[in-house]
């Protein structure tokens, strides 16, 4: 058992806080975190956030609200789940709720929309002190050979290439990072689906592009410059490289929080398979159904991290 730098004899494990990797950011004043319509001067951000263990991130604003009054309900916590209110409702670019020590916090679609959430999201999470914080995307994605409904625990988040790297242009230069996500919570992702017997769940390699339509080789787009068979090899060789699903944010997701020491998971849910087509033709009740299974699996896997099973 490891001492915390106190040198106390308690029996304390050393707390990983979140780490900003950034020297300017000490040194300033007031930090606006300007999406969120929070600030470190007018808001008391260690009293409103220190005790959160686990943050949760979607696209959707109203799924994200979802997913908040689902949790609230699943931790029996005081008060009711229909009153849980958007601390960043001084603006609309994203959404954040905290139901004891979970946030649910939403991020638009797409690599820039979600990378700004973070930028902030873990700034908000240093300035409040937090540590051993795990943070998990709950989404939606294409499946690759997966039967609809499946739900991949990410392994890997790869590019195009089905590389595990993001790249982030910076000053003109390309940098690139490391996309790797953490086994164990992986791990105990699966074993939470194993335990609930509700739904197909995989660990995969997910690929991350840039585009929903051709960036994913998609024959419905406004534009499509590839035939039918080009699709299928693209996807063919992604299966081979192990990819089972296809979204839009989770490699620089990866990326953000591997660099500053945040324990990682993504969890979506397959809408289609993409070897059968293009459309999302599924009904509206079966898609919302699909997309509560990610919650149902977080939610488990949150209730065990907390003793409540
Ligand atoms: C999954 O679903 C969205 C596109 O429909 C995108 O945000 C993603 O990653
Ligand atoms: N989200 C994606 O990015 N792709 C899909 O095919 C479905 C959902």
């Amino acid at each position: 058992i490891l001492l915390n730098h106190a040198g106390n004899d308690q029996n304390e494990y050393i707390k990983q806080h979140v780490q900003v990797k950034n020297p300017y950011l000490d040194a300033m004043e007031e930090d606006i975190l300007y999406h969120f319509s929070l600030s470190t001067k007018t808001h008391n951000l260690p009293e409103m956030f220190g005790d959160i263990k686990f943050v949760c991130v979607g696209g959707s604003a109203n799924r994200m609200k979802a997913f908040a009054q689902f949790i609230h309900q699943e931790l029996e916590l005081p008060g009711i789940p229909e009153e849980v209110r958007d601390i960043c409702e001084g603006t609309d670019r994203y959404c954040m709720y905290k139901v004891g020590p979970v946030l649910s916090v939403s991020h638009g679609m797409g690599v820039p929309s979600i990378s700004i959430m973070l930028h902030e999201l873990i700034k908000l999470l240093h300035h409040a002190q937090c540590s051993d914080v795990v943070l998990i995307r709950l989404g939606t994605s294409g499946g690759v050979g997966l039967a609809p409904g499946t739900v991949v625990v990410t392994s890997k988040a790869v590019d195009y290439s089905f590389r595990p790297q993001f790249e982030q242009v910076v000053l003109g230069k390309v940098i690139t990072r490391s996309t790797e996500l953490d086994e164990g919570v992986a791990n105990e992702l699966l074993q939470c689906s194993a335990e609930l017997q509700s739904f197909p769940t995989m660990i995969g390699n997910t690929m991350c592009t840039h585009d929903f339509y051709e960036g994913q080789g998609r024959l419905d787009g406004a534009l499509c410059s590839f035939s039918h068979e080009e699709k299928l090899e693209y996807l063919r060789k992604a299966y081979e490289a192990g990819v089972r699903n296809i979204e839009m944010e989770s490699t620089v997701f990866a990326a953000m929080c591997r660099v500053c020491g945040v324990k990682a998971a993504v969890v979506c849910v397959a809408l289609l398979n993409r070897f059968d087509g293009d459309q999302i033709t599924s009904p509206h009740d079966v898609l919302v159904e699909y997309q509560q299974r990610p919650q149902v699996l977080v939610s488990h896997f949150i209730k065990k991290r907390l003793g409540h099973i």
